[in-house]
């Protein structure tokens, strides 16, 4: 398979990785895709628009969250070590702090706090890490220009390689945001092995910040990813179509479905794309086919809601506390802020 991959490596194939996990997953049974294949540039435009769409309250949920609470969450992120009678530039030196955040994607929620701990003077440096370069220079381009006194560095790295260079760097409090829900797409196992090596990769004094997408109506979760304009359609069946840009693919879209579901026992909503005719799909870059029968699924996304219970397992099995939870009005989100309890 990798031979095959090399040879046929022109430009097309840019990320072997990508090749290869596609092929891996359309090998297994039942057959998956990774949903973080989903953002490729059409991918991340249509994501955009999810975020916008009236039944994905999960975005407008945690930007109630951050506006609510910002005030709070920069006295808890900020270190106190202040000693009244110490001198003041030393002051500023021990409240310093470095804000970390995974995937930021357009920052819309992050300017929020940005916003507020900076009218509150506060003394940080905002370091968003993304493995996309393009995202991640506009993104800091943008910051540049809204925020002219925002002390900021983009990473573009793999997020516990970044960490490990910034724990290296300085021994100043990291507070790492992990928002957006962007945990639900993890299973429990891989949830927990994330948490425990994001752990290892901090120090005791640092904090973790994760957005959870909290258990509500079964009926608004499914709604959530399942919208009437069909926009969430469109973001899966995207999948297909970049299989078919990137590695020579002759998916048919039309011969697939999008059915997602909601587990309100395991807090599971998964995604399927599911083949309503046999079929045979060939990917001519990497030489490779894959038959499908009819009504067979490939799973796509999990985005799992939580519950506190829950949440405190997840926190208890990989060595951290909470310190506390933030909620909107309704609900329907936490932000949930833990420090390491070992
Ligand atoms: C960005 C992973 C949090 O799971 O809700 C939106 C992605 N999938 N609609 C989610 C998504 C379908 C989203 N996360």
């Amino acid at each position: 398979m990798l031979i095959a991959l090399m040879e046929s490596t022109r430009t097309q194939i840019l990320n072997p990785t990508f090749a290869q996990d596609i092929l891996t997953g359309l090998s297994a049974s039942p057959k998956r895709l990774s949903s973080q294949y989903f953002y490729d540039e059409r991918g991340s435009r249509l994501f955009q628009d999810i975020m916008q769409l009236e039944e994905y309250y999960l975005t407008r949920s945690e930007y109630e969250i951050l506006s609510a609470h910002k005030a709070a969450m920069l006295h808890l992120f900020q270190p106190k070590k202040l000693i009244s009678n110490r001198e003041e530039i030393q002051a500023l030196t021990e409240n310093f702090f470095e804000m970390i955040e995974f995937g930021a994607g357009d920052g819309m929620k992050v300017k929020v706090l940005l916003q507020h701990f900076l009218e509150a003077g506060a003394h940080f440096k905002y370091i968003p890490i993304d493995i996309s370069g393009d995202a991640l220079n506009g993104l800091i381009t943008d910051l540049q220009e809204t925020f002219p006194d925002l002390e900021t560095e983009g990473m573009q790295e793999e997020y516990f390689k970044a960490l490990n260079i910034l724990k290296s760097r300085s021994e100043v409090r990291k507070v790492v945001l992990f928002l957006g829900a962007n945990i639900g797409n993890f299973s429990e196992t891989e949830a927990i092995r994330f948490l425990t090596h994001l752990r290892e990769s901090l120090r005791p004094d640092d904090l973790l910040m994760i957005g959870f997408d909290l258990k509500k109506d079964p009926n608004q979760i499914l709604a959530a990813y399942n919208d009437a304009s069909g926009v969430t359609r469109e973001f899966n069946m995207n999948l297909l179509q970049r299989i078919n840009n990137e590695l020579g693919g002759d998916f048919d879209l039309n011969g697939f479905v999008h059915y997602p579901t909601y587990d309100p026992q395991s807090g599971e909503a998964r995604s399927y794309l599911v083949s309503t005719q046999a079929q045979t799909v060939r990917l001519s870059h990497v030489n490779a086919a894959f038959h499908f029968q009819a009504w067979e699924p490939i799973h796509v996304e999990i985005s799992r809601k939580y519950d506190l219970a829950t949440i405190e397992r997840l926190a208890e099995k990989s060595g951290f506390r909470i310190l506390q939870h933030f909620f909107d009005s309704r609900h329907f989100f936490v932000d949930t802020v833990l420090m390491s309890n070992v």
